[in-house]
Parts: C-alpha cells; structure tokens; sequence
C-alpha cells in the first residue's frame, strides 16, 4: 500500500515551529507533547518526527532506528508521568474507521482517572 502523507497537517506545522506546543518530551526521532483538548487528567501525544501517516505506515517504513526511539519515547513518558501503579492507555486512531484527525501518526497516551470500557458498545 502507498501512504500518501499531508505535510501541512497540524503536527508537521507542531514539528517545523510552526505552531507552538506543550512539549513533555524530545529525541532525536521522536516529540511528546501535551493535547490541546485533554479528555483525562494525563493526555500526551507522541509522534515520530518522520512523515508517518499512520501506525502500520511507521511500521512499514520507518527504520529501526526510529521505530526504537518511538517505543521507548512512549515508555519514557510513562515514567516520566508516574503512570506505572495507576496505568495508563494508549490509543492510536488510524484512517476514517479509526476517526483519525490529525494524518501524522500520534499515540494518545490518557491517565490519571479512571478510563471506563475501551469502546462504546454503540
Ligand atoms: P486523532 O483523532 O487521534 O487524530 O486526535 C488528534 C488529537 O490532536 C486531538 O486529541 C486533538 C489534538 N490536537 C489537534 N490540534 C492540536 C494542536 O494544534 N496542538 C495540540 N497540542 N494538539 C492538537
């Protein structure tokens, strides 16, 4: 499959200097910052700096190097939030089933209350 990727959205505006960000955490690969509407006490997104468009994008292409920095940039931020006792979800919206808004691959990560069921049933 060809991703097509969209260098005007949002974070790649977020990731020139464009548009300023709350910023929890950078690497050379990767940037976590704070979601501009936080639906739990704790809402971080992390993004690679590559042009992922989505998930299995970044894990298509994306090199080891990156894929490595990305992973632990999750984790780091895990840590660094406190999230170990009280946990944590991760959430990464791809494509329209997916409802994604922003096409530059984002993991939510959402603590600090209780998170209810994964999906609605609806
Ligand atoms: P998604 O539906 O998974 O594509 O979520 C996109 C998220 O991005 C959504 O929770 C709101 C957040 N967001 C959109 N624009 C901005 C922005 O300019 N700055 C920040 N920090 N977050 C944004």
């Amino acid at each position: 499959m060809a991703y097509t990727y969209d260098d005007q959205n949002i974070f790649a505006k977020i990731l020139r200097g464009e548009i300023p960000n709350d910023t929890v955490l950078e690497t050379e690969h990767s940037l976590a910052f704070r979601d501009i509407t936080p639906q739990a006490p704790h809402h971080v997104l992390v993004i690679p700096k590559g042009p992922y468009v989505t998930y299995d994008h970044f894990a298509a292409e994306a090199s080891d190097a990156e894929i490595v920095d990305y992973t632990r940039a999750v984790g780091q931020i895990c840590q660094i939030l406190g999230l170990e006792e009280d946990g944590f979800r991760l959430i990464s919206n791809a494509g329209r089933a997916g409802v994604q808004e922003v096409p530059h691959l984002h993991v939510h990560i959402l603590a600090g209350r209780p998170l209810g069921r994964m999906l609605d049933k609806a």
